[in-house]
């Protein structure tokens, strides 16, 4: 296909939307396009330097007269400019506000018949969708590109019940870097974390906001604690840090949940690890479960939003309902003492992660979108 010079705006701090961004414009670069970044700092995870990568940062003018800086005007305007600048063929936003919104201002700013693909994440549509004062401009901003897309079938339905929006929307499931999540051997991490031999490892990873649910983890992993000797393993740090080291602390296992922080290599962490939990009450996705199956680790998720879609109930992980502890303590238990099982789940993980997440199938699907795109254009 023809190389084609993408602009790329996203969160660049935190959360799975910046992650899948970033990742999607560096293996577009390896592919040959020139990616424009347009983002308020450096994305996290573009921890390389790529000749074809350009980051333009966005400066938001901090003018006394501003009660409220206006960040939205800033990025308009610098997509406007790398737009004309840079000559680009698409400008692809990921998360809807205030990204899709700002793509169609700079779009008309430019005087450009510039091509946008925007893509939904998951609270843009769950949480933002549900506010009156933004669920018209999040309506704008998706009938107003080119090309919309979501991360699962789920999110998609979701974004046709919450917002009034007739715009066609084409799922592309999320992917990993397999070059960094991969079952990483021979790290004596285990002993490091004084883990014995005998026991289990469980691991949760998230920004630990209230929606991931984590004193279900706790409780469901109290009652694996029960039956077999194990540890859980806690990454990352957010809102609901305090509550929950309490609960910890109020458990009868408190020695046995580690609370590690935020990390960078979690794919080290995975490697160690027996099984992921994710027992959410939003989750469009899950990329962490993805992560963790790249690992070779079954996940545990909730029947809800794109989980399903992720995890294959009895396969490589299983579905719950929200709340049934029970049900993840059945199922956890089942798996973690039949050695012969949790071998073929892993396995199972692995292959999903290599057949129906494959990055480079969906690295493909995303060049068809623009190349249809500039097509037209
Ligand atoms: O909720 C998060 O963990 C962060 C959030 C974000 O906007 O970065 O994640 C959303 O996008 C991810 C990447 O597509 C998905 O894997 C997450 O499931 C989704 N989060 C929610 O829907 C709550």
């Amino acid at each position: 296909m023809r190389k084609l010079k993408i602009g790329i705006t996203c969160y660049p701090t935190v959360g799975g939307s910046g992650v899948i961004a970033t990742e999607l414009g560096k293996m577009l670069a390896e592919r040959g396009h020139e990616i424009h970044f347009i983002t308020s700092s450096v994305p996290f995870r573009l921890n390389k330097i790529y000749p074809t990568v350009f980051f333009h940062e966005v400066e938001v003018n901090n003018y006394s007269v501003f009660q409220y800086s206006p960040y939205d005007i800033a990025l308009a305007s610098k997509m406007a400019e790398v737009i004309k600048e840079e000559k680009l063929d698409i400008l692809h936003v990921h998360y809807a506000i205030p990204h899709a919104v700002c793509a169609v201002l700079a779009r008309d700013m430019s005087g450009e018949n510039i091509g946008i693909v925007t893509t939904l994440h998951g609270t843009d549509i769950s949480v933002l969708g549900e506010d009156s004062t933004l669920a018209q401009a999040i309506k704008y901003g998706i009938d107003r590109s080119d090309i919309v897309t979501t991360v699962s079938n789920a999110l998609k339905e979701e974004t046709y019940e919450r917002i009034e929006t007739t715009k066609p929307i084409e799922t592309i499931y999320n992917f990993v870097d397999e070059s960094v999540f991969h079952p990483i051997n021979g790290t004596d991490l285990r002993a490091r974390f004084g883990i014995r031999e005998d026991e289990r490892v469980l691991i949760h990873v998230s920004n630990f906001r209230k929606i991931k649910n984590i004193p279900h983890i706790i409780e469901a992993f109290m009652k694996v604690r029960e039956a077999m000797p194990a540890k859980l393993l806690l990454v990352g740090d957010g809102p609901e840090k305090h509550r929950v080291t309490d609960q910890v602390k109020a458990s009868p296992y408190p020695d046995d949940v580690l609370f590690l922080g935020k990390q960078e290599n979690v794919a080290e962490l995975f490697s160690i690890s027996d099984l992921k939990l994710l027992l959410s009450e939003k989750e469009s996705f899950g990329l962490v479960l993805l992560e963790a199956m790249a690992c070779g680790v079954p996940g545990i998720g909730t029947n809800i939003g794109g989980i399903p879609e992720v995890i294959e109930h009895g396969k490589n992980g299983f579905i719950v309902e929200l709340g049934d502890t029970d049900a993840v303590a059945r199922h956890a238990i089942e798996l973690l003492s039949d050695e012969e099982k949790l071998s073929a789940f892993r396995l199972h993980a692995l292959e999903a992660v290599q057949t129906k997440f494959n990055s480079e199938s969906i690295i493909e699907q995303y060049e068809k979108l623009y190349e249809r795109l500039a097509a037209v254009k």
